[in-house]
């Protein structure tokens, strides 16, 4: 409130200098800590001149710098106490560039966006794996639980809200070579709001878990969380319930990667975070009961051996596994037994039994694990949106935060980063179309005068990957269609004979003449936006087929789980009719993702990886600049530099700012840019400050328009004064 009073005796003018003497600092502090605004910078159109100056607050534990409203934050991979609830409440209702840049500031100004003009918002958070997406898109979370308003029920709301993540992460969460706790899913959170600004509740979108996870990770990697958390912390008494030892080393499916411990992940405690969260959402005892039975049936499932009986067939005899699974799951044993070791054909229209190999006995087991831990991720995640539901009809608005797994190139690379890149090549379009691209577009429609800045549009990718009978998903889709003739292989030749002459796509034989660097054979490399990533083939038909025998499906409608009943209905359309690939299934979602974000107000934290080493302290320049590059940040600051900040519909800005101004007080009888024109000249806005489109005001910089609504700020003060006064009497 002082702050408040000291501004109500500044000028206008005043106040805009000394927000501009804030933002630039002192010479020396500047030459030490860098600028916090990329727009600020005299050497902005040097890619150099931006990698010093994120050094240079990277040094000095300064992680968030501003391009304008985006946020650009460096991972310093090291607790720097910048998230307390201190810092919060500085934040919290502060105009945007009147503090250093933070997490906090960016939410709060979502926030009180949305409040002022009642519409809807997401912040796109992008960025390579390990790059402190999660962590920003939980500071967020958490900035909007301390800061909105709250009652009794809001706190609840709020709780729930708050603990839906560490249930999350456990499941849809696991170590890889990149980051200790990699999202292995896509997940959007609408987070919504009464009129009054109170989280009344949220709903969650999950996209493509990576469940091939389940029965496989390479070298220094581990299954999801939840498996290690539950054998490591789970209570002796559940432990033995479930037939499981604590022991993580006796279980197939965790140690494949030969890392079931991990210095910075601590299961046991995590273990006791997640059993407490799944409470207070009020998950039913039951429930949490049935979805421990299956964790645990996996566990089981993966330690199942198989063993070739005297005409070579698998068999399963006996084995405590199924003991296990068979109490767990509610199934009788031989069911189990026999699930696990034939598949059911039509011959002659009628169903006969075929026995397995070991090999295909093996194949399915994996599948049966994959789909059992993939569906009830599913419906881990409509629980979790029927105890965030709000039932209330009235009007709301979102946040909505957008948290997906980052760009990722490993040694070998699959079906599953061939998804979470193409994945990111969506939103790197979507960024583009909605700052670039859409930004120059509408400078043209609003008969701005305007020098264009050219960019990499990355739709061309985006089309090879996704087109329409073209594409590398429609041709994998196809070959899926041919089983018994097609393999990965044909796919491959398929795609070589295909994509050949694509700019972005380097065939075994053209390998030498793009890259200079050669492939093997199997191997297929894109020229992805964020650097080119070699793709092995082996697996691709299998992994988009995603085929599950039918006659295991009917044996797990059998079980007595609630879960697992409910994850294998019975009215499941049968194998006869042929359910979407997976890949085609991921692009229609993301189709249905991009619709969400372009029907709502977009904001944008670019995160950033400062090492490979994950270590607190080490700048790699190369690695930034590299991320800089292919981040867009370079043009995205040019457009920011060159252009305007803010803009506003003449009659939106001359509904909320004419009360400042007596000759568009109370009632304007012109048009509306006449009236803001009028406005702006009582107001002091300088020639340079800002321009008149056809049908909008453009404002160049924020602390133009944020004087302006401080103004308003103190000038609605003064008429509820006096509106006080006059009615004092009455
Ligand atoms: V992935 O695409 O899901 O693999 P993210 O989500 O980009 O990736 P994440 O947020 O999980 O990365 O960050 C990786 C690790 O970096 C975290 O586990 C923290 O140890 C560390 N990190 C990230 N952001 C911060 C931060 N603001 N402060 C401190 C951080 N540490
Ligand atoms: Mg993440």
């Amino acid at each position: 409130m002082a702050h408040m009073a000291l501004e109500m005796s500044e000028s206008l003018e005043e106040r805009c200098n000394r927000i501009l003497r804030d933002m630039e600092g002192s010479l020396t502090a500047r030459d030490r800590v860098g600028i916090q605004d990329f727009v600020l910078l005299d050497a902005y159109t040097s890619e150099s001149a931006v990698l010093d100056n994120l050094r240079k607050r990277f040094n000095e534990n300064l992680i968030y710098t501003y391009i304008g409203t985006l946020l650009v934050s460096v991972n310093p991979y090291k607790e720097l106490g910048i998230y307390t609830k201190k810092q919060m409440d500085i934040y919290m209702g502060v105009n945007f560039f009147e503090l250093p840049p933070h997490i906090y500031a960016l939410a709060d100004n979502v926030y009180r966006t949305m409040l002022t003009e009642t519409n809807n918002h997401f912040i796109l958070i992008s960025g390579e794996s390990g790059a402190g997406k999660t962590e920003a898109s939980k500071k967020i979370l958490q900035f909007y639980a301390v800061s909105c308003p709250s009652t009794k029920l809001l706190d609840n709301v709020r709780d729930r809200l708050l603990l839906s993540n560490p249930v999350l992460e456990a499941f849809g969460n696991a170590k890889t070579l990149k980051n200790d706790n990699s999202s292995r899913f896509g997940k959007y959170m609408d987070i919504q709001f009464d009129h009054m600004g109170g989280a009344v509740g949220g709903h969650i979108l999950s996209y493509l878990l990576e469940k091939s996870r389940v029965v496989h990770q390479n070298h220094g990697e581990r299954s999801f969380h939840i498996f290690y958390q539950l054998v490591e912390g789970g209570e002796e008494d559940l432990l033995r319930w479930l037939g499981l030892e604590r022991n993580c080393q006796r279980y197939s499916y965790l140690v494949q990667g030969e890392c079931a411990k991990v210095s910075s992940v601590n299961d046991k405690s995590d273990w006791k975070t997640v059993r407490k969260a799944l409470s207070v959402i009020e998950f039913s005892e039951s429930n949490i009961e049935s979805l421990f039975a299956i964790i645990a049936s996996v566990l089981h499932l993966g330690n199942a051996m198989f063993v070739a009986d005297s005409q070579g067939y698998a068999t399963l005899n006996n084995s405590p596994e199924i003991h296990w699974l068979s109490k767990l799951l509610g199934i009788p044993a031989q069911v189990i037994q026999v699930g696990l070791t034939h598949r059911k054909i039509e011959a002659r229209s009628e169903e006969v039994l075929s026995p397995f190999t070991v090999d295909q006995a093996v194949y399915a087991k994996d599948a049966l694990a994959k789909a059992i831990y993939g569906r009830t991720f599913t419906w881990l995640v409509n629980e979790l949106n029927e105890s965030l539901a709000n039932k209330d009809s009235s009007r709301k608005t979102v946040i909505g935060l957008l948290d997906i797994y980052g760009f990722e190139v490993f040694s070998v690379n699959s079906f599953e980063q061939f998804c979470i890149n193409y994945c990111n090549e969506k939103l790197q379009q979507l960024f583009i179309q909605l700052t670039l691209k859409s930004e120059q577009e509408e400078y043209e429609m609003e008969g701005i005068e305007w020098e264009s800045v050219p960019y990499f549009n990355n739709k061309i990718i985006c089309d090879l990957v996704e087109e329409k009978f073209k594409g590398i998903i429609s041709v994998l889709d196809e070959e899926c269609l041919r089983p018994g003739e097609a393999t990965d292989m044909t796919f491959l030749e398929k795609l070589e004979e295909k994509m050949g002459g694509h700019p972005h796509f380097v065939t075994h034989k053209l390998a030498d003449q793009k890259t200079r660097k050669t492939l093997e054979r199997g191997d297929f490399r894109l020229l992805h936006y964020a650097g080119e990533v070699t793709y092995c083939v082996v697996g691709f038909l299998d992994k988009n087929n995603d085929l599950l025998y039918r006659n295991i499906k009917e044996v797990m409608r059998q079980s007595k789980n609630a879960i697992v009943k409910h994850c294998f209905p019975s009215t499941e359309p049968d194998s006869k009719k042929r359910p979407e690939t997976v890949a085609t299934q991921f692009k229609s979602s993301l189709v249905g993702l991009t619709e969400i974000l372009m029907s709502k107000e977009p904001w944008y934290v670019r995160c950033m990886k400062p090492n490979e080493g994950k270590q607190p302290g080490l700048f790699d320049d190369v690695l930034v600049r590299h991320q800089v590059k292919y981040l867009g940040l370079m043009e995205h600051l040019r457009v920011r530099r060159a252009g305007f900040a803010y803009r506003r519909r003449y009659e939106i800005f001359l509904q909320r700012y004419k009360p400042l101004c007596p000759d568009t007080w109370p009632n304007w009888k012109g048009t509306a840019a006449e009236g803001v024109e009028c406005l702006i000249k009582h107001l002091g806005y300088k020639p340079d400050e800002y321009k008149m489109g056809r049908t909008k005001i453009f404002i160049r910089h924020p602390r133009t328009l944020f004087a302006t609504e401080d103004a308003f700020e103190v000038c609605k003060h003064e008429l509820a004064t006096r509106i006080q006064a006059k009615y004092k009497g009455y």
